[in-house]
């Protein structure tokens, strides 16, 4: 089935940041869309997002050169090649660039093409997205934010993420139930206080705490309100994104909002200790990108009871997860299609990474679409964790719904092992 045609235009995503779709139309007149991300706190491994720069024009953000190039140099080498061939196509895209981290293109410029193409693909044989990308039929469990910080909510904690796992959940639709319940409870708590001020950038509650730990306090106090047993029901997972918090220069981990600095072993102290004091089942990015002796100390200490994710440290390309693997610095990967930018780098950064018994959450970024493609790529991979931010905002919800969408199509087939899937990696845990 050849590829007919190809543009790209400019879209704008759930921040209101300009970004780009592509649509791929095929010769029997199948036509789809691919819309790329954008991240806040990205890592500086990650392929280039190549934005125009020009102050005058949306400050900047706009997407020009990114949409120019697939018009003037990815389109003429596409166009008439069959789109079966996911694996062929990227490295076509791959080759035109020619640069490690996609700079000459964009990796934004590529990825809109490389999804698109799936899609148009999928849609050509009939089939949804997760059938033609994979033959898994595993549901994923999701990570759902329940307050936001760092660069999503203007540093109001220096944690990003507090998120919530229903560990305890036998089924998705649990899961839903579980996390609109508690989430719920969390926001009427906030109202209590005084403190209910809206939503950070991926729907979490904005937060207005005094230290970073008040906000553990809030989801343990969410989830008991809520009915639940924390630590059974439903347990924490945090996104530190330590490398926001790192000082190069000195070394040093810094809470703004408490006034604190740490030492890399001071900070691994201290998440140990949170990891003691409250139901912590997940760290992701808990040391920064660079700091890998702080990354091997976290996991010694750590890495039996707790999953570790990498994700500014990794940035989905598979020379850096497979460096960690040896390493032993983590036991599981976020992986994000616009840190790499190509649909077929990404599936084989989660083969890597199941490969080596590590477990890969498969990741939105904090500049969401309506586009639920990441959904489609966590069933089909059989990854087994999902990451979308929070419960709310139509750019989060279209993936948790598209889920649902998902299993009902599998109908019988679809699995759902829920926590269990930890017991690949936590051992301890499961005694
Ligand atoms: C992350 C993501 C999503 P961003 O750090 O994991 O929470 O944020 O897309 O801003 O990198
Ligand atoms: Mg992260």
């Amino acid at each position: 089935m050849k590829i007919a045609s190809i543009s790209a235009y400019q879209v704008f995503d759930s921040r209101g940041q300009p970004t780009i779709e592509a649509e791929v139309a095929l010769q029997d007149g199948t036509r789809s869309c691919g819309t790329v991300p954008s991240g806040a706190s990205t890592g500086q491994f990650e392929a280039l997002e190549l934005r125009d720069g020009d102050p005058r024009k949306f400050r900047g953000k706009s997407v020009f050169k990114a949409i120019a190039n697939v018009h003037d140099i990815i389109r003429p080498a596409v166009l008439g090649r069959d789109v079966f061939d996911q694996r062929g196509l990227d490295q076509t895209m791959i080759d035109l660039d020619g640069t490690p981290n996609k700079k000459r293109l964009g990796a934004n410029a590529i990825l809109a093409v490389s999804m698109a193409a799936a899609q148009a693909a999928a849609r050509a044989r009939g089939e949804p997205l997760h059938a033609y990308l994979g033959p898994g039929n595993l549901l994923p469990l999701p990570e759902i934010q329940i307050t936001g910080g760092g660069a999503h909510a203007n540093w109001r904690t220096d944690v990003q993420d507090y998120l919530l796992i229903a560990t305890g959940a036998r089924s998705y639709a649990e899961v839903m139930e579980i996390t609109y319940n508690v989430y719920h409870a969390a926001g009427e708590i906030l109202k209590k206080r005084g403190k209910y001020f809206g939503v950070a950038d991926e729907g979490g509650y904005w937060p207005d705490f005094k230290s970073n730990e008040e906000a553990l306090q809030l989801l343990v106090e969410a989830i008991e309100l809520a009915g639940y047993q924390p630590g059974r029901d439903a347990a924490i997972s945090l996104d530190v994104a330590a490398s926001d918090l790192f000082d190069e220069a000195t070394g040093k981990y810094r809470f703004s909002l408490e006034q604190r600095e740490f030492s890399t072993a001071e900070f691994a102290a201290l998440l140990e200790d949170w990891c003691a004091r409250y139901p912590i089942i997940s760290i992701e990015d808990p040391m920064a990108d660079t700091d890998w002796e702080g990354w091997q100390m976290v996991f010694q200490k750590m890495g039996q009871r707790v999953q570790i994710i990498g994700d500014d440290v990794f940035t989905t390309n598979i020379t850096r997860i497979r460096a960690g693997i040896e390493k032993r610095i983590a036991n599981a990967v976020l992986i994000k299609l616009n840190q790499i930018g190509t649909v077929t780098e990404t599936l084989e950064a989660i083969r890597v990474t199941q490969e080596a018994g590590w477990l890969p959450v498969v990741s939105a970024r904090s500049g969401e679409t309506e586009d639920a493609f990441i959904a489609h790529l966590a069933v089909a991979t059989n990854a087994g964790q999902l990451k979308v931010g929070s419960f709310s905002r139509s750019e989060r919800m279209a993936k948790w719904n598209e889920v649902i969408r998902i299993e009902r199509r599998l109908a019988g087939a679809a699995r759902f092992v829920g926590s269990g899937i930890f017991q690949q990696i936590l051992p301890a845990k499961s005694d």
